[in-house]
């Protein structure tokens, strides 16, 4: 009886932190397939998901820990007048001619892996970049950092740390599923084109911003902006008859961050090769979906 009295309060102790340790694990975002949402479901193993990018940015726009009084951050920033829109008007038949046109030229867009050295203009690449800035963005923060390496070290660079961690990717992390699902784009780890491309851009989604006050400016919907001015950069380098691979490595997040001296609130979203194509690159013969198959007219 006196060993049970005593042995009561070690015993709740040891239950205590059994029960405490299952709520942490229950909680831990890695354990559920909508950690950030709190609806845990069952534990599900998703390789694509680059852990790097695991950020709480939008989801914690409601229980936000940072001080109340920023919460009109950017209208405190400047008081925006309205001005005029001035709308190209075209006639339809002028409309109908100009987006087929425009459909056949990115019609024509692939990812090509064979990047010539041959060198591209500066001021083209400045212009594309100008181009995709010009995206739509959550609450007009332009959340996205551009960084266009031609320097051959530091592609150089690039392309070791990625094909180190794209090796340990198509190895472990992918799983055979998709690796499978890759073998008839005959990719590998071997990116080439990393040091042959005469441009790299690497484009990073900025979870948030800094006020000139120094708090945190809340970047609403980044991950959307910054993809959205990836998808206008691919139709400018389409434009003006360059090609890339939509590339995005797989957990190689910080190094390059590290590599290329940006802050730790800025994330790699994708990295594009620039250039002209090789002269004997070929492309898988891949077909596109017909429009019935893409469109749903209500
Ligand atoms: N990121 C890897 C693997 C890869 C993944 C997908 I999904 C592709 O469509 C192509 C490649 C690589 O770049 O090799």
């Amino acid at each position: 009886m006196a060993l049970l009295s005593v042995l009561t309060p070690v015993l709740a102790a040891v239950l205590c932190l059994v029960a405490g340790l299952v709520l942490v694990k229950s909680r831990d975002p890695k354990n559920t397939s909508q950690g950030k949402s709190g609806a845990s479901t069952t534990v599900e193993h998703r390789p694509w998901v680059d852990q790097d990018l695991q950020d709480d940015t939008e989801g914690s726009i409601k229980g936000r820990d940072d001080d109340d009084d920023d919460n009109a951050d950017i209208a405190d920033e400047e008081d925006l007048p309205q001005m005029p829109y001035l709308a190209a008007r075209y006639p339809e038949e002028t409309m109908l001619e100009r987006s087929k046109e425009f459909y056949t030229l990115l019609n024509q867009r692939r990812t090509v892996r064979s990047i010539s050295p041959e060198p591209v203009p500066r001021e083209v690449i400045d212009n594309v970049i100008r181009t995709a800035g010009t995206a739509p963005s959550g609450a007009h923060t332009e959340p996205w950092t551009f960084v266009v390496v031609s320097d051959p070290v530091v592609k150089h660079q690039i392309r070791l740390i990625v094909e180190e961690e794209e090796e340990v990717n198509y190895r472990q992390r992918m799983g055979d599923k998709w690796v499978n699902d890759l073998a008839r784009l005959k990719t590998n780890w071997v990116k080439e084109y990393l040091d042959a491309a005469p441009y790299l851009i690497l484009i990073f989604k900025q979870t948030h911003g800094i006020l000139p006050n120094g708090k945190k400016k809340t970047h609403y919907y980044n991950e959307i902006s910054v993809s959205l001015s990836c998808g206008i950069m691919l139709a400018a380098l389409q434009n003006v008859g360059l090609v890339t691979v939509t590339s995005t490595p797989l957990n190689c997040g910080p190094q390059l961050r590290l590599l290329l001296k940006r802050p730790a609130n800025e994330k790699l979203l994708m990295l594009l090769p620039v250039g002209y194509p090789a002269a004997d690159a070929t492309v898988p013969d891949l077909k596109r979906k017909p429009l019935n198959d893409i469109m749903v007219h209500v």
